[in-house]
């Protein structure tokens, strides 16, 4: 027994490979958290490390998820290696009692730190176990290559976006009806994408990253990668509709998405429709 055997080191493992297989995760692209429940902590403090490493300050502060535990990819990591080498790919950080610092308890066993986009993730991790109660735990970023497409053509709205992906797929609205927020072109891994995607993530599940790629949102693995996967299959449909050169000529129209919601019983964002 060990932290390998463990159910949702497991199942962190399975999404980070999928990631892989589905092709948005080239190079060191892309980065996944999770934030573990009480008992899965306990489960496998016994495999944390003898002395955890230094305390790091992370730049934000977010105090309603001080003293919980992540699973984390690495930054420089390849998704790639997460399944033939999880100790040195991944990690398990603590954040501290004041809610602004990190320290590894667990992997990374030849150094290294979680993703560059950590304090996004952590803050993100912040606004949503606030919007749902505690019920979600985690954050994906991925970069799947027809969402990033569709962010050189459509204007950078979330209701231009919302729209196109809603009727790109019947099933979209379900999935997603509260559509997807869309952050401007911003530089990776700092304070300010952190702050301007924990804006969208306030109101939405999702954030398109112009250029980048897209952040998803969920309280387990199979939704978040569900969401995430969703989502990239809806903008693939757009783009091949869009690369036929013969035009949009018809489309689900409006009330058809209504009619949708209503039988479906989810609520579509009213002020995305016409
Ligand atoms: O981890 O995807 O946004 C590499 C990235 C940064
Ligand atoms: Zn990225």
């Amino acid at each position: 027994m060990g932290m390998l055997d463990i159910s949702i080191v497991k199942r962190y493992i399975r999404m980070a490979d999928d990631g892989w297989h589905q092709g948005w995760h080239e190079r060191n692209g892309g980065n996944l958290t999770y934030r573990l429940t009480p008992e899965e902590v306990a489960e496998m403090k016994p495999f944390f490390d003898a002395q955890p490493r230094p305390w790091v300050n992370m730049g934000v502060t977010g105090e309603n998820l001080a003293g919980e535990y992540f699973l984390s990819t690495g930054s420089g990591k390849y998704f790639r290696n997460v399944i033939l080498d999880p100790e040195d790919s991944i990690c398990v950080v603590e954040i501290n009692d004041k809610g602004d610092s990190y320290r590894i308890v667990w992997g990374l066993v030849n150094g290294g730190r979680p993703t560059s986009e950590f304090p996004s993730h952590y803050m993100n991790h912040c606004v949503r176990a606030k919007a749902t109660n505690g019920a979600y735990r985690v954050i994906y970023h991925a970069h799947p290559a027809n969402i990033i497409a569709m962010t050189y053509v459509l204007p950078l709205t979330d209701r231009d976006f919302s729209r196109a992906l809603w009727k790109s797929a019947t099933e979209c609205p379900v999935v997603f009806p509260g559509g997807v927020g869309v952050v401007p072109w911003m530089v990776p891994g700092g304070a300010d994408i952190a702050l301007a995607t924990c804006e969208k993530m306030k109101e939405f599940d999702a954030a398109v990253w112009a250029h980048h790629g897209l952040f998803c949102s969920g309280p387990d693995f199979d939704t978040t990668f569900g969401l995430m996967h969703t989502i990239e299959k809806a903008a693939q449909i757009h783009v091949l509709a869009c690369s036929c050169g013969q035009g949009i000529h018809q489309t689900i129209q409006d009330d058809e998405l209504r009619a949708i919601a209503r039988d479906f019983k989810v609520q579509l964002r009213e002020e995305f429709l016409d």
